[in-house]
């Protein structure tokens, strides 16, 4: 078993997983320790001490919980909680999660283990545990009120299964779903093939869509909320803040994927074309697998796709719903593409002298913009890149694909460098005459063309 020290040298980032002497206490009782995350950096992955060896999983911003082997069986624990997340630099929610995080750690297991897995309710509601995709003892499921009675606050209950085949799945409550879901709380569940020789990868990333809905200068996520969420967030994370996916040249490459938000998210990675290979169902035989660029990850569903990372680069990798790649302000604004508001804004500048006219001429000057926003809350569209603004939020990130990563190094590379003469570059010459504008304002605002008093 791994004990705190050797998880603390494992650990990549900043964060590190702490313990408190109330669960030392209950250790000594028997329970496993619950392990405890302070903060969202990627965790390196935790390659298995014990049992057939596997390449471990790598979460996002998140981290793997660990276990103790008894007596043959693997050992969890798991405490639903209050906890504080940071979605981003500058903004912290107050969510539900477990042991430390939303989203919960990751729990990794071996086809034929069989698992032992505590669950302790530090919520002031019931709670429950369902094993999302596993095979097992319709006790077992969690379903509060029907697999069992919810799990009252202040209560621990075991479950304990056979794990009889290998894939991607998840957990969450089924208990109270709505509001336990709106505040965070889910996590991964993936079990590795018995058989270390069935399809292997050397890199392997999890990315659980789930979104929330925060008024900009608050902390406690609207739990009533069904349609009309304002962050959209892989592992409870927002772009620029969602860490990227370093991947070395020639890696065989898994990205597992899942929806626990009330909308579909078509995931769309450039640079590759790529299969999915399994889905909360199992695994996809080779003869049923079909080219993407695109994978549409249906609403309470997994899949996983994979690719041979033949090609260098910064690939930008985001849900393709634009509107989810946009933080908290992007959302409640009129569109004002092609209006001519300089008479509204005299008006205005009048009673308020800093009022800025957004929108005529698109949106991509927000993203440059230094304008004050209200405490927690984070800009609508933030990333920079090596060559400006990258307008995005959200749902976005970045897969890096560089000669000669070690293998388990995750840290971030930074920008790719185009190599001379594979880069855009700008036209000097003469244009024909259709592509000339009278001048750059006429181009940006073909609605000008027609606005015949224009001062
Ligand atoms: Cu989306």
């Amino acid at each position: 078993m791994m004990n705190r020290r050797q998880l603390l040298g494992a650990s990549a980032g900043g964060a590190a997983l702490v313990s408190t002497a109330a669960w030392a206490k209950t250790s000594n009782m028997g329970l496993p320790e619950a392990a405890l995350m302070d903060g969202p950096s990627t965790q390196a992955p935790k390659a298995p001490d014990t049992g057939v060896p596997y390449n471990p999983v790598v979460t996002l911003n998140g981290w793997t919980l660990p276990f103790r082997m008894n007596n043959g069986v693997k050992e969890f624990h798991l405490v639903a909680e209050p906890v504080e997340r940071e979605l981003a630099e500058g903004m912290t929610a107050y969510l539900w999660g477990y042991n430390g995080q939303s989203i919960g750690p990751t729990i990794e297991a071996i086809e034929g283990d069989r698992v032992r897995i505590y669950v302790t309710n530090k919520l002031p509601e019931h709670t429950s545990v369902h094993w999302h995709g596993l095979i097992l003892p319709s006790g077992m499921d969690g379903v509060g009120g029907l697999s069992h009675p919810g799990i009252p606050p202040g209560k621990t209950f075991v479950y304990e299964f056979d794990l009889v085949k290998s894939g991607t799945f998840m957990y969450h409550p089924h208990a109270d779903e709505m509001v336990q879901m709106a505040m965070g709380m889910m996590g991964f569940f993936i079990v590795h093939p018995k058989d270390p020789s069935f399809m292997p990868v050397d890199r392997d990333f999890l990315i659980m869509l789930n979104a929330f809905d925060i008024d900009p200068g608050s902390y406690v996520p609207k739990v009533m909320t069904m349609t009309d969420f304002n962050l959209w967030t892989w592992n409870s994370r927002i772009f620029p803040d969602i860490d990227p996916l370093v991947v070395s040249k020639n890696d065989r490459v898994r990205v597992r994927v899942g929806n626990l938000t009330m909308t579909n998210h078509p995931i769309h990675m450039h640079g590759y074309d790529f299969e999915v290979t399994c889905t909360d169902g199992g695994w996809v035989r080779p003869e049923a697998r079909w080219p993407e660029v695109s994978i549409d990850i249906p609403v309470g569903a997994m899949r996983a796709y994979e690719f041979d990372a033949v090609h260098l680069g910064d690939w930008a990798i985001h849900c393709h719903k634009s509107h989810h790649t946009m933080n908290a302000m992007g959302h409640d604004v009129p569109t004002f593409i092609g209006a001519d508001k300089s008479a509204l804004t005299h008006k205005i500048r009048l009673v308020q002298p800093e009022y800025m006219p957004m929108g005529t001429n698109g949106m991509a000057e927000m993203a440059e913009m230094a304008m004050p926003i209200p405490d927690n809350t984070v800009p609508m569209m933030a990333g920079w890149g090596p060559h400006g603004p990258l307008e995005m939020g959200g749902m976005f990130s970045v897969v890096k694909v560089r000669e000669g990563i070690s293998a388990g190094d995750y840290s971030d590379p930074g920008w790719y460098e185009n190599p001379p003469g594979t880069e855009a570059w700008e036209w000097t010459g003469a244009l024909p005459e259709h592509a000339k504008a009278e001048s750059p304002d006429t181009q940006l605002n073909p609605a000008n063309s027609i606005v015949s008093d224009r001062g």
